[in-house]
């Protein structure tokens, strides 16, 4: 499953915005998804579901259909337990590392209202700077890299030594937290170090690799607290400063209120959409009501979306570049082998094949696949075929012998 990590200060919001982003699970899963550490949550990415173009009404089994929308699981990660105030502007901490280095995406959380002081400290909007935030803990993680890598450089050099391969050597030292070997070669050459004895490296030549290791993991901005003052003009300066990144305007508060008042009937609403109905406002409280009110003045008015929905589809669809692909058992009733119609959507990554699908299915369809079929066109495709997003696919396999 694909892992996306929060980061950023103290008091920015992530754990809003992990509790809003994972509160539909509980509601809507009819699979006993189980995550072993409180802070790791299913939340979900969403997408026009092919029903709606097949006129069909599907029956979804690993995933979820909305209004047409098709919600499929990932996984969410926060930094686990970490006490208020504790982090003092020194230091992330291994914990916050540890999401880092977990995840395949990370959504940086900052406070564009400035309503967090230098410390971390909740204050008056207007306070803190969020381009500063910003800024330091990402110097914070590429210090991390700097440090494992100096750390390592024992055992990196004695196996550049045995292979004469650097990239491979330093592969070998990151390797357990996602970074891949195309991510060690690209940046090495990036800094110019692909071809360097590593035993003549220099302090800095550690520094500008592991700030080209950083920017490998796709990151998106979550400007937060859009609903309090100077959020706007923050927000400017950090696009102005961060051209480079996807900035997602947020609310994680009014997502978490919009998702509860759902959750207990008092409206209707579906995580991503631009609007929310009020069921019975005779039935809210007149606390409610001034927070609906607040959410629809404040966010949904002025931004259209809260933008945790949002957040989350650009981590998956935008920076990994995921497909959503349907596997199914009959390419003419789009159902599997149980009659379900579209059943299942499996996220995958680019460049993947019709063969990497039947391994994700199972690998008994893995191993006897003969050819896929294309439910669109109704043409064979072959194992080597690169899937596409919304891509509905018949898993051919070859009989079994008795
Ligand atoms: N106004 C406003 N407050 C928010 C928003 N998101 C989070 N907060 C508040 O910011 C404070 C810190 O949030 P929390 O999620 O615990 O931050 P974390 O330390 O990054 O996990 C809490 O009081 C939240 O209610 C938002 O979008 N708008
Ligand atoms: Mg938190």
């Amino acid at each position: 499953m694909i892992i996306v990590g929060l980061i950023g200060k103290t008091n920015v919001g992530k754990t809003t915005f992990f509790n809003a982003a994972t509160l539909l699970e509980a509601e809507i899963s009819n699979y006993p998804f189980t995550t072993k550490e409180p802070n790791e949550g299913i939340a979900y990415v969403h997408f026009r579901c092919v029903c709606g173009e097949f006129k069909v009404k599907d029956n979804p089994v690993n995933s979820v259909c909305i209004n047409g929308w098709r919600f499929v699981p990932i996984k969410l990660i926060d930094v686990p337990g970490l006490i208020k105030d504790a982090w003092r502007g020194k230091g992330l901490g291994n914990r916050f590392i540890s999401v880092a280095a977990m995840s395949d995406a990370l959504i940086h959380v900052v406070d564009v209202s400035g309503s967090i002081d230098d410390e971390g400290r909740i204050s008056k909007p207007g306070t803190g700077d969020p381009v500063q935030d910003f800024r330091e803990v990402e110097q914070e993680i590429v210090k991390w890299y700097y440090q494992l890598l100096k750390k390592n450089s024992k055992y990196i050099a004695k196996w550049y030594r045995q292979t004469a391969r650097i990239d491979l050597s330093i592969y070998r030292v990151l390797s357990g937290i996602k970074v891949s070997l195309e991510d060690v070669k690209s940046s090495l050459s990036e800094v110019g170090l692909a071809g360097k004895d590593f035993d003549s490296w220099k302090d800095d030549d550690f520094k500008s690799l592991a700030f080209h290791l950083r920017k490998r993991k796709p990151t998106l901005i979550v400007a937060n607290k859009m609903d309090l003052p100077f959020a706007e003009e923050n927000l400017r300066r950090l696009s102005e400063e961060y051209k480079e990144y996807i900035i997602v305007p947020c609310s994680a508060e009014a997502e978490l209120a919009l998702r509860r008042a759902e959750k207990r009937g008092l409206v209707e609403y579906v995580p991503g959409e631009e609007m929310f109905f009020v069921k019975d406002r005779g039935k809210l409280t007149r606390k409610q009501i001034w927070a609906l009110e607040y959410v629809q003045e404040r966010v949904l008015g002025k931004y259209f979306r809260t933008g945790v929905q949002q957040a989350l589809d650009i981590a998956v669809f935008k920076l990994l570049s995921m497909n959503a692909v349907y596997p199914v058992a009959d390419e003419k009733k789009l159902a599997d082998g149980k009659g379900r119609v579209l059943p299942d959507v499996y996220l995958m990554s680019p460049g993947s094949t019709l063969q990497d699908l039947a391994a994700q299915v199972h690998s008994e369809i893995a191993r006897n696949l003969i050819c896929g079929i294309d439910a669109r066109l109704g043409i064979r495709l072959p194992k080597n075929y690169r899937l596409r997003h919304r891509d509905i696919v018949k898993l051919v396999v070859a009989l079994r012998k008795k």
